[in-house]
């Protein structure tokens, strides 16, 4: 999403999110005298952001009904979000998920003059009952989460935003980026906000520092504890990860639109002394033994052969190494299963079940296929797919369980600019989208916008129907208005894939 700081009537809806909060409108004269505080300021805004507990500027929503509002993958840019808020005499914008709530609350600290960027978590946890542990219930069989026992859930990715601040509450080694959350998850003292959490002390497990950093920890870096509940109603404890939380923690590189890993900052590397001193510190000293696995002789990788576009088949290998030196007997059970970023359950897709024999030092694989027929109709908004495979060890009956979640990647959109772009004279975009799926896609459509580009949404006729492999093209006619480098972003949809987007860069001469 745009990030539209500089825009008309953005400046103002970022004082009126100030002007509008609880604590502005019953203490205005603490409020005002508290505005030079960027720990305060931030706190504002995270509360502010969503529109739980006060008329903050988004509503949330994540059952996949929009109607009356946008869908929350629709959004382009905040300005637009802004300044609907604030016409509107500060009516909660429909509808918002992380990233919504992160943009925005990135748009309003930089307005106000704090440093601030998006950053991304991919396997973020949400640590319910804080323990500082995802506790994951299965069922034996089906391998589907337990919901009534689960207290903590796990987002495939979840968005916050980071502020650059002097800490003048702590010692020194906090000044510098601190986590501030919009997205409504936890109350913090009593209402839905979270951080300013500096980023050092969430890396060093010093999780009593303020504000929530306990919280952004376990999102980050909890350690992960399966649990199985057996078809004859016995509840045993599989293996525990201490590296799948937290990876590939991400934010726009300053000088490029390339992805900063920022993963560093956020914990010691996973597998080393520090990381496991860094979680002990932060509580789970007495937990540390449990944290070593029941079945240390065995090792499990989920692999997928190739990269998974919607519309391919998909192979998925569970990958058995036996590092002890007895022959091991297992019974595999692998289930894939549509989930929503949020971990929320769809419908299982595909199950294999067969057992697996493993010679002492010796690698064993065996492969699911999940054919286009088994998924499609099932995906949600971001096509994510969950394999879950657990493997019971037949003598003994011990359990270990792995999984993966796989994003399947929609195709590309070609766009190519003709013409020399000046403002005021009209030039052309040429888009197609070819259609790699094995059927016939329906009511395609093109759309493309862009600030300065065109005032309006257009929408260019093309062919609706496009059989498999052929592509579809069209072509539309603008006339920038406004001179720099500017974005035009093209998206296609049809019956069967949504969001196939490009956002291409157009340099804008004046005339
Ligand atoms: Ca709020
Ligand atoms: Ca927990
Ligand atoms: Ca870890």
């Amino acid at each position: 999403m745009f990030l539209c700081m500089f825009a008309d009537g953005v400046l103002e809806a970022s004082l009126d999110v100030l002007d509008n909060s609880h604590e502005a409108l019953t203490n205005p004269v603490e409020d005002a005298i508290k505005r030079d505080d960027p720990v305060y300021i931030c706190r504002i805004v995270s509360a502010m952001i969503n529109s739980n507990d006060d008329c903050g500027v988004v509503l949330g929503r994540w059952n996949g009904d929009y109607s009356g509002g946008v869908r929350p993958l629709d959004w382009t840019g905040s300005e637009e979000i802004l300044r609907t808020w604030r016409l509107t005499g500060y009516e909660p914008v429909p509808y918002g998920q992380c990233w919504v709530y992160a943009a925005v609350a990135c748009t309003v600290l930089r307005c106000l003059g704090i440093p601030a960027r998006c950053v991304t978590n991919y396997l973020s946890a949400h640590d319910g009952d804080k323990n500082l542990t995802y506790d994951r219930y299965y069922r034996e069989g089906e391998l589907e989460l337990l919901k009534d026992q689960q207290r903590d859930s796990i987002w495939s990715f979840h968005v916050w935003v980071e502020a650059w601040m002097a800490r003048e509450d702590l010692p020194q080694d906090y000044n510098g980026w601190q986590v501030v959350d919009p997205t409504p998850q936890e109350r913090s003292e009593g209402v839905y906000l979270c951080g300013p959490a500096p980023v050092l002390a969430v890396k060093r497990g010093e999780i009593s520092l303020p504000y929530e950093t306990a919280f952004v920890f376990a999102e980050v870096n909890a350690d992960v504890v399966n649990w199985v509940r057996m078809a004859d109603g016995s509840l045993h404890r599989a293996n525990c990860f201490t590296n799948y939380i937290g990876k590939s923690i991400s934010s726009k590189s300053v000088t490029s639109d390339e992805r900063e890993d920022i993963t560093h900052l956020y914990k010691f590397p996973e597998g080393s002394h520090e990381e496991r001193e860094a979680y002990a510190r932060a509580g789970m000293a007495l937990r540390r033994e449990e944290s070593h696995q029941k079945m240390p002789e065995l090792a499990v990788r989920l692999r997928i052969s190739r990269s998974a576009f919607v519309g391919s088949s998909l192979d998925v290998h569970t990958v058995v190494r036996n590092k002890g030196h007895q022959r091991m007997v297992l019974e595999l059970t692998s289930v894939a299963r549509a989930v929503t970023y949020t971990g929320q359950c769809g419908v299982e897709c595909c199950k294999h079940s067969c057992e697996m024999v493993v010679e002492p030092g010796e690698v064993s694989r065996e492969t699911m296929r999940m054919k286009y027929e088994d998924y499609a109709g099932h995906l949600t908004d971001l096509n994510l797919i969950r394999v879950t495979s657990l493997l019971k060890e037949k003598e003994f009956g011990e359990l270990f369980l792995e999984e993966r979640h796989i994003t399947m990647e929609i195709p590309k959109l070609e766009v190519m600019i003709i013409g020399e772009p000046i403002v005021g004279r009209e030039i052309k975009a040429e888009m197609s989208f070819t259609n790699p799926l094995p059927v016939t896609v329906t009511r395609g459509k093109f759309h493309l916008e862009g600030e300065g580009l065109s005032e309006m949404q257009i929408h260019p006729s093309s062919p609706t129907d496009i059989e498999s492999g052929e592509a579809a093209t069209a072509t539309a006619t603008f006339t920038p208005s406004l001179s720099g480098i500017r974005f035009l972003f093209v998206k296609f949809e049809c019956n069967r894939i949504k969001d196939v987007q490009k956002k291409s860069r157009v340099i804008v001469q004046s005339n």
